[in-house]
């Protein structure tokens, strides 16, 4: 049995991005691997690595637990919860921080890429974001973490950090391996398609769908994407990245690869395409809003972060306990 972990932060509500590039993966492996264990969590203590409403923060985690199961993640095989419900995880950060160098953490591209985009007041928990990530995974001897291209470089770090430990104080934690998705799974912004789609954008945003769009809003932002001018079907992500990332889009929801879409709009042009993958999205949004009306409100919610807190916070206190024990902290031997 293998231990599969992955985190979504709640910095706003989850884009077609997320669910493409993140959740919808997750069912897939859920449903293929029956035999492994399912940690996902919401990760509001990396949220708050940038400002954050605090009300908004609250909906946002909310809604992420709702998002998670209304995009068919099946709660018997799942423990779902809320990183700040499991005190372990700021604990092992700050042995994670204690492991590691100043230069690893600059060399990070995610923190020179977010540090920029912050122009003013970049936080210290920005800085050491990877030492937390790798405590995430280190406290429940996870063996794999399905990461998307971007998050590799901090899984290596967590791999550096874990072998760096076993190596000083004997060994400890499992070396976790990355599970990276499918590529061409990185969903672009409608409106901007070189850049990423991504939940922390202004909810009015045009280029973004958010999983919580009106399904009518969603059509719309379909049907106006930007696309170039030759009106062509092709796949060309370097000529025609407006196109390519809408085709990505469809080949994801449909599991048609690219010269399958691209003969079937052979002489159609880009308004009939964007018609049909309007329908295509708004049809899988839809039966993921529908299971996530029954849930937001509802007791079984609760009742699953509750079990999913209980059941993390009974494996992280272990592990906890043990690289507490190997460091020398506290009375216990
Ligand atoms: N545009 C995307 N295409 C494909 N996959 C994506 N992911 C995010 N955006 C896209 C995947 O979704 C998961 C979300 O992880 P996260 O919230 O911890 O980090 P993120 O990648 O920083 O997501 P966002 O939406 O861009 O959040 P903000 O705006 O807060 O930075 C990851 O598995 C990621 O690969």
């Amino acid at each position: 049995m293998a231990v599969i972990l992955s985190g979504i932060k709640p910095t706003g509500i989850p884009t077609l991005g997320n669910y493409l590039g993140a959740l919808k993966n997750f069912v897939k492996l859920q449903n293929e691997r029956t035999e492994d264990k399912f940690l996902f969590f919401i990760a509001d203590l990396h949220a708050i690595t940038v400002p954050q409403n605090p009300a908004e923060l609250r909906a946002n985690i909310k809604n992420l637990a709702a998002l998670y199961l209304a995009c068919g993640l099946n709660k018997d095989n799942l423990v779902l919860f809320i990183q700040s419900e499991v005190a372990e995880h700021a604990e092992m950060g700050y042995i994670m921080q204690s492991m590691a160098y100043m230069g690893e953490m600059e060399r990070m591209t995610q923190f020179k890429e977010k540090s920029r985009k912050q122009e003013t007041g970049v936080t210290t928990a920005l800085f050491t974001y990877p030492a937390l990530m790798a405590a995430d995974i280190l406290l429940y001897n996870t063996d794999l973490v399905p990461v998307g291209e971007d998050q590799l470089q901090h899984l290596e770090l967590t791999r550096d950090l874990a072998i760096r430990f076993n190596n000083r104080y004997s060994d400890t934690f499992k070396v976790p391996e990355g599970l990276v998705t499918k590529v061409g799974a990185r969903i672009m912004d409608l409106q901007n398609p070189l850049k990423k789609m991504s939940k922390s954008e202004d909810p009015g945003d045009k280029g973004c769908i958010f999983l919580l769009d009106p399904i009518d809003l969603i059509k719309k932002k379909i049907k106006s994407a930007v696309t170039d001018s030759d009106s062509i079907v092709k796949y060309d992500k370097a000529n025609k990245p407006g196109i390519s990332n809408l085709m990505t889009i469809y080949s994801c929801i449909t599991g048609e690869d690219y010269k399958t879409i691209e003969a079937k709009y052979v002489g159609k042009g880009y308004g009939e395409f964007k018609s049909d993958l309007a329908d295509i999205v708004a049809s899988e949004i839809a039966k993921i809003q529908d299971n996530y009306k029954k849930l937001i409100n509802s007791s079984e919610l609760d009742e699953i972060l509750d079990k999913g807190r209980d059941e993390a916070t009974y494996l992280a206190r272990k592990q906890l306990s043990k690289a507490y024990r190997k460091v020398g902290l506290g009375r216990k031997k």
